[in-house]
């Protein structure tokens, strides 16, 4: 490591997951020289604190990057594909949070937990993708069990909180919920339908083959981290009334036989996975008790007696922490501890 920390930009710095990535960046005292804090003109002068001093917000453009070591994205697609070819030219290492690069085949796509070794390959555009928050918490379980036994298919079906919409989506279901409770009629701006006490099974927008753009990132990028493109993938991904934190019901079909009990054993151990199965005392993973944490909370895991080798679990995760912030740093974390950059 170099001894005085590294020049880090944050690209979408005032958005929810440029926010937690602050926060991240924080709490695993990375080691920083200088942080910059980009946006748009919108925030240009805004100020905001890490680790207890002000910081102010810098317009994202194509001079912003000079001297920066690392740049992490979280402005969305388009400012991805305008501006982070250029923060990799003046020589910053960038951690893409959009699906602007991820299935580029010159970029890699990286869990930690999962693929590290495919960090190596960000030489070639200076650009490492992270994957879509559900794709990421669903392999970080999935990866010792692949490991074990092999995988042939996974039929996956989502429950994701509005956060992964940004912060309009929360300011819309809680005035929704407040409206309910007072016999108001409910205004629907940011969803098609109403999100309070309702479930969308619509995220992103609908492809021509009747999925969602959401439920093909999650058969994409699990086939790219998984290399394997044999690998059955299918999704259902629905939007609920909760604020953080995915929740996942995943059903797999291994290669070769693992018991509940086995896959148990592997959770207990595998990295960034908590295991939450004590259904005896109602203990399983829910949404409301990851709000904040850095693992995968998995349990309900059960045999499917419906065929030979089949495994059911429950997997739940912060959408905006694991999901995307906490990945993109553990990413720029290996970058430097294997010193690769
Ligand atoms: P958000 O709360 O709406 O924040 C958007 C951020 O982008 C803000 O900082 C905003 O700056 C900045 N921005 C928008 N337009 C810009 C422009 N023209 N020039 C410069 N900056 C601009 O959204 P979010 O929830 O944080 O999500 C941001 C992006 O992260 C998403 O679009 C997505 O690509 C990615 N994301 C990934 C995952 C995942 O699954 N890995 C999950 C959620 C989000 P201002 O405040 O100045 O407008
Ligand atoms: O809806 C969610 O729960 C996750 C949202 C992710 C998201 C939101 C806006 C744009 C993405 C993403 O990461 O795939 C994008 C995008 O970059 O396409």
């Amino acid at each position: 490591m170099r001894k005085e920390g590294y020049n880090v930009a944050i690209a979408g710095a005032t958005g929810a997951v440029g926010g937690a990535m602050l926060d991240v960046l924080a709490r695993r005292d990375f080691p920083i020289k200088e942080l910059r804090l980009l946006a748009s003109e919108r925030s240009i002068g805004k100020v905001l604190q890490f680790k207890g001093k002000d910081i102010k917000v810098q317009l994202l453009d194509d001079n912003a990057f000079e001297g920066i070591d690392k740049a992490l994205f979280s402005a969305g697609a388009q400012r991805s594909l305008d501006f982070a070819p250029a923060a990799a030219r003046a020589g910053a290492v960038v951690v893409d949070n959009s699906s602007a690069f991820r299935m580029d085949p010159k970029i890699p796509l990286v869990v930690p937990e999962v693929n590290p070794q495919a960090i190596n390959d960000y030489k070639d555009q200076g650009i490492i993708a992270n994957p879509n928050c559900s794709t990421i918490q669903m392999l970080v379980a999935l990866k010792p069990i692949l490991d074990k036994v092999g995988i042939k298919r996974i039929v996956v079906s989502t429950y994701q909180a509005v956060s992964g919409t940004g912060n309009p989506a929360i300011d819309e279901l809680r005035a929704q919920v407040k409206s309910y409770a007072a016999g108001e009629r409910l205004e629907a701006e940011v969803y098609p339908h109403q999100i309070a006490f309702n479930c969308l099974p619509h995220i992103d927008s609908f492809l021509d083959n009747g999925y969602t753009k959401e439920e093909m990132k999650m058969v994409n990028e699990t086939r790219k981290i998984f290399e394997d493109n044999s690998i059955g993938v299918t999704a259902t991904t629905v939007r609920v009334p909760v604020v953080y934190g995915h929740s996942e019901a995943v059903n797999i079909e291994t290669k070769g036989k693992i018991t509940a009990q086995e896959v148990k054993d592997l959770m207990k151990t595998a990295a960034g996975v908590k295991l939450v199965d004590n259904p005896a005392n109602n203990e399983y993973p829910l949404a409301l008790d990851c709000e904040g944490k850095f693992e995968t909370l998995v349990g309900r895991i059960r045999e499917d007696e419906s065929i030979e080798n089949g495994i059911n679990m429950w997997i739940v995760s912060d959408n905006i922490l694991k999901g995307a912030a906490l990945n993109a740093v553990q990413i720029a974390e290996v970058l430097i501890k294997e010193h690769i950059s």
